[in-house]
C-alpha cells in the first residue's frame, strides 16, 4: 500500500517549511529530522505488538512491547536521507543501518550509478525501511531494492520518503509489488528534467548546500 499524511496538520506544516524556498539548510535539515521522527512514529502503528507482564513498584500489570521495533534495518540512500534517518532512529532506536550511494544521470535515461553499498545481513524477522526523501522517476529506489534484496528476505520492505510523484509510485509498485510506501505527500507530476512539481527542489542541495 501507499500511505501519505496530507491529513496530518503537523506533518504538513513541516513539509510546508521544507517546500519554502526561503528555508535555509539548517532549518531544512531540522525539518527532515522531525519528519523522520514523526513518520517512524506513524509506522510503529503498523507494527506487531506483544502483551507483556511487568511490575510497577506497587503491583503487577499488563504492558505492550512493539516486537517488530527490535528488528529494523534502515537503508540510508545518500545523501539527502541522512537527516531523515537521524529522525527515524529516534523512534526506531534498535535499528541496524545500511548505507547506499546512488546518483541519477540525466534525462531521458536517468541511469542510476551505485558506487557504495554497505548493508547488514537481513533476516525474515526484519522490517527493512529504505529512506530517501524524493521518489521522482522511482529508478533510484528500484535499483536500491534490487540490491538490498540480495542480503536476505525481509518480513516487510517499507519506503519512507517526503515527496513522491505518481510516476515513481507506479514504477516501484510494478517492479517491487511487495513494497509499502510512506510519504508525507504525493505531488502532481515530474517535469522534463525529472524534478517533482511542486516539490521542494533538490533535497540533497537544500540540506547540504
Ligand atoms: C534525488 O534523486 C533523491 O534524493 C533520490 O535519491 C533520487 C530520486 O530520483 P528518482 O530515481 O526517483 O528519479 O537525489
Amino acid at each position: 500500500g501507499v500511505y501519505s499524511f496530507e491529513d496530518s496538520p503537523f506533518i504538513m506544516e513541516i513539509l510546508t517549511e521544507l517546500r519554502d524556498e526561503n528555508t535555509g539548510p539548517i532549518a531544512f535539515r531540522k525539518g527532515l529530522v522531525k519528519l523522520g521522527r514523526y513518520m517512524a512514529y506513524e509506522i510503529t502503528k503498523t507494527m506487531e505488538t506483544e502483551r507483556i507482564k511487568i511490575k510497577t513498584p506497587l503491583e503487577e500489570t499488563d504492558g505492550i512491547l512493539i516486537a517488530d521495533r527490535r528488528n529494523v534495518v534502515i537503508i540510508t540512500v545518500l545523501r539527502a536521507a541522512i537527516p531523515l534517518m537521524e529522525g527515524l532512529i529516534k523512534v526506531l532506536d534498535h535499528a541496524r543501518v545500511g548505507i547506499v550511494s546512488a546518483s541519477r544521470g540525466k534525462a531521458p535515461k536517468f541511469e542510476i550509478e551505485m558506487k557504495y553499498v554497505k548493508v547488514p545481513q537481513i533476516t525474515e524477522k526484519d522490517t527493512v525501511i529504505i529512506a530517501d526523501p524524493m521518489i521522482a522517476t522511482g529508478s533510484t529506489l528500484i535499483k536500491v531494492l534490487d540490491e538490498v534484496k540480495k542480503y536476505g528476505k525481509a518480513k516487510r520492505y517499507v519506503i519512507v520518503g517526503v515527496l513522491a510523484a505518481p510516476e515513481g509510485i507506479s514504477r516501484i509498485k510494478e517492479a517491487h509489488p511487495d513494497v509499502e510506501m510512506f510519504v508525507a505527500a504525493i505531488d502532481r507530476e515530474l517535469n522534463e528534467k525529472g524534478y517533482i512539481l511542486p516539490g521542494l527542489g533538490d533535497a540533497g542541495d537544500r540540506a547540504f548546500g
